[in-house]
């Protein structure tokens, strides 16, 4: 499976999104437009391909969301099975299968492998102690536990994480841990588990990355990170009641990890294709032969699962293909802010699609999408987009071609005669089209593919311009009909290229060019040379995009504006009179009046004073920025106002344990908070 490997099909998967809640663009952005764009690509080469997506319906973020909503896990899972699958069937994702991980076939291919590895002796049986809520009788997965953060004290951190400083943690580090789901204080009791043992598993995974060949750098540098972290056994059972059984005799209410049999929905599904279409072992084609170059489309936060654990998984078991390609994107930012489904901070597929046309949707977010790095969804520039790049080049050429060739040609494609200079450059720009695109696509640079797409129009566009038919149709009636020739031949070769971006509008532009046949099903390697008989006649015109008004999108802009999104830095002025903060946020301020007693410059720093400060009998050095507006003389013996809880910090290099408050004026100069009457250093200030 070295990288020289002829491929002779390709297996493309979509991350199983969480039957949890619905989808938003985030996640298109992640793992779905991108994966869809190489496939329709891939389509059009007459390449074998299959396209593999789903829902994850285990885990607990199931049930989690289940308990929130006070019904079922299944409830959860059968509503948003049916409105994701829709959603995305709106949004042209070109799946071959979307299946379910709560299928029959999916549970017992979960079993199966697992039942393959343990056979093996691969798995490590450990029992260890875990947190139980002897209320409900129930082992507390990481989420189902809450309590103080080991590390920054936040009180509600998760047994997994804290999501306050981010720390990873586990339900057994938190400072009095309580069940979530009870409120309980839980027990310390003995449990067993099935461990994959990825530390002895190493080796082998890095010896398999080391062939793997054009990864993108987020992605490898992820992965070369855990590597030489060290990989740790991890546990592939989980103490739960909903998600696959353990089929072990002596494993009562255990099921798979969520991360074990979700990958594996990816062979499940491509069975249950295989079952539809009508040959139950077409599956083992795709998935256990080497000359299948298998794609894994995901967001970055599944990379260790993609990259390490499920290929570790499959390399035990022994006949499985592991994957070609990893190309996980970066995150989507919005207006600025991240993302937040708790927030209701998102833009929700099925919510965009009730108002706006989906094909400005995958432009914008295919011109925009995070492949390096973070990026941002910004409305204004959607429509910009939208208005000023797919409407006035893309849509105006073919649009000012069509109706050119209505009113001077009848609708039929005139002769092409003499050419010109122009001419040929524009016939040498359609024929290589195709294959600069097409490489693009082949290296997941889908940003750079869309923009060589778009540069192909806009060279259009620019020739018709520079041709003027408008006034050689009077003058030059021969050249005019070249033109319009070599305009229409553009026209048919931008149906075709736009197909895998666009590929609502490319059904409309090639049915504008008269064709009853199926853009989709067309050659991309005819692009290049696809002939357009003079006579031929053309199809009925249709705006092919539409401008779009300020008013359209003021409305979503305004919405988002009213949420307070995690991560944001909303300007000041806006925070003081936009945020509140309750009185409990209030009280974990500490603000202490302090005195001066030293100040000094740092050095190669003109901003900065270091000084030592009393509060009471405690004494501690603080950095502060104050030095254009006070000299370090002027400062000592002064009382000062300090905030006296803040995490200490390194400034330049220099420990700083605490900050003071002064206020700001416009030119900058900074006025110390004081006290309008006398106060002894250490005194708290309520
Ligand atoms: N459901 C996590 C996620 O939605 C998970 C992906 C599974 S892919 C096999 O981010
Ligand atoms: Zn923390």
């Amino acid at each position: 499976m070295g990288m020289m490997t002829e491929y002779k099909r390709i297996l493309v998967t979509s991350a199983l999104p969480y039957a949890n809640g619905p989808i938003h663009l985030g996640h298109l952005a992640g793992a779905y437009l991108p994966a869809d764009i190489y496939v329709r690509y891939q389509r059009l080469k007459k390449r074998d391909v299959v396209y593999i997506c789903g829902s994850d319906e285990h885990g607990v973020p199931i049930t989690i969301a289940a308990e929130k909503k006070g019904v079922s896990p299944q409830e959860i899972v059968d509503e948003f099975h049916t409105r994701n699958k829709a959603a995305f069937a709106k949004f042209g994702m070109s799946f071959d299968y979307y299946g379910r991980t709560s299928s029959p076939v999916h549970h017992r291919t979960s079993q199966e492998i697992f039942t393959a590895l343990h056979d093996k002796g691969v798995f490590i049986r450990k029992s260890e102690q875990q947190l139980y809520d002897a209320k409900v009788k129930m082992f507390l997965p990481d989420r189902y536990v809450k309590g103080e953060c080991p590390h920054c004290g936040f009180g509600e951190a998760y047994g997994d994480q804290c999501e306050k400083c981010g720390s990873s943690l586990s339900p057994t580090e938190l400072l009095n841990p309580i069940s979530a789901l009870t409120g309980e204080k839980p027990q310390l009791r003995e449990t067993e588990h099935w461990y994959i043992p990825l530390g002895k598993l190493q080796k082998q995974v890095e010896e398999w990355i080391a062939t793997r060949q054009g990864w993108k750098a987020n992605v490898i540098g992820q992965v070369k990170s855990w590597l030489k972290d060290g990989l740790a056994d991890r546990a592939v059972t989980r103490d739960l009641n909903w998600g696959v059984a353990v089929p072990l005799p002596d494993a009562e209410g255990k099921v798979l990890y969520v991360w074990f049999d979700a990958p594996i929905g990816y062979i499940s599904a491509t069975k249950e294709w295989a079952l539809q279409k009508g040959d139950a072992d077409l599956w083992k084609k795709y998935w256990q032969n080497d000359d299948t170059k298998l794609v894994h489309f995901i967001g970055k936060d599944n990379i260790v699962f993609h990259c390490i654990m499920f290929p570790a998984m499959l390399m035990a078991h022994g006949n499985y293909v592991l994957p070609d390609n990893v190309p996980a994107n970066e995150f989507l930012n919005l207006e600025g802010n991240k993302l937040s489904t708790s927030k209701n901070y998102a833009v929700w597929l099925e919510d965009y699609a009730g108002k706006f046309e989906i094909d400005p949707l995958r432009y914008y977010l295919a011109a925009t999408a995070p492949e390096s790095k973070d990026s941002d969804f910004v409305w204004q520039e959607y429509l910009t987009r939208n208005n000023s790049e797919l409407a006035d080049i893309l849509g105006n050429f073919i649009n000012r071609t069509l109706a050119f060739a209505n009113k001077q040609f009848a609708d039929k494609v005139p002769v092409r005669g003499d050419v010109d200079a122009l001419d040929r450059d524009m016939l040498e720009t359609i024929a290589q089209a195709a294959d600069k695109i097409g490489a693009a696509i082949e290296t997941y640079e889908f940003r750079k593919a869309l923009t060589l797409f778009m540069n192909v129009a806009r060279a259009a566009n620019k020739y018709f311009n520079d041709q003027e038919p408008w006034k050689t149709v009077s003058e030059k009636p021969a050249k005019c009909a070249t033109t319009l020739n070599i305009c229409l031949h553009a026209c048919n070769a931008l149906a075709v290229l736009m197909a895998p971006f666009l590929p609502f509008s490319a059904v409309k532009a090639w049915a504008m060019m008269g064709h009853e046949t199926d853009v989709h099903k067309q050659a991309w390697d005819d692009v290049s040379h696809m002939e357009l008989q003079a006579g031929y006649k053309l199809g009925r015109t249709e705006i092919l995009f539409r401008k779009m008004e300020e008013k359209e999108i003021e409305p979503e802009i305004a919405r988002l504006k009213t949420i307070q999104a995690p991560g944001s830095q909303p300007p000041v002025a806006e925070a003081a009179t936009e945020t509140k903060i309750s009185l409990e946020d209030l009280a974990r301020v500490q603000l202490r009046v302090a005195t001066v007693v030293a100040a000094e410059k740092v050095e190669k720093a003109d901003k900065l004073l270091k000084l030592d400060i009393k509060m009471g009998a405690e004494q501690r050095q603080i950095v502060a920025g104050i030095a254009l507006t006070y000299s370090p003389e002027a400062l000592i013996g002064k009382k000062i106002i300090v905030v006296a809880n803040l995490q200490p910090a390194k400034i330049r290099g220099i420990e700083s344990n605490g900050m003071l408050l002064a206020a700001q004026d416009d030119q900058g100069n900074l006025s110390l908070l004081g006290l309008d009457r006398d106060v002894n250093d250490g005194a708290p200030i309520r």
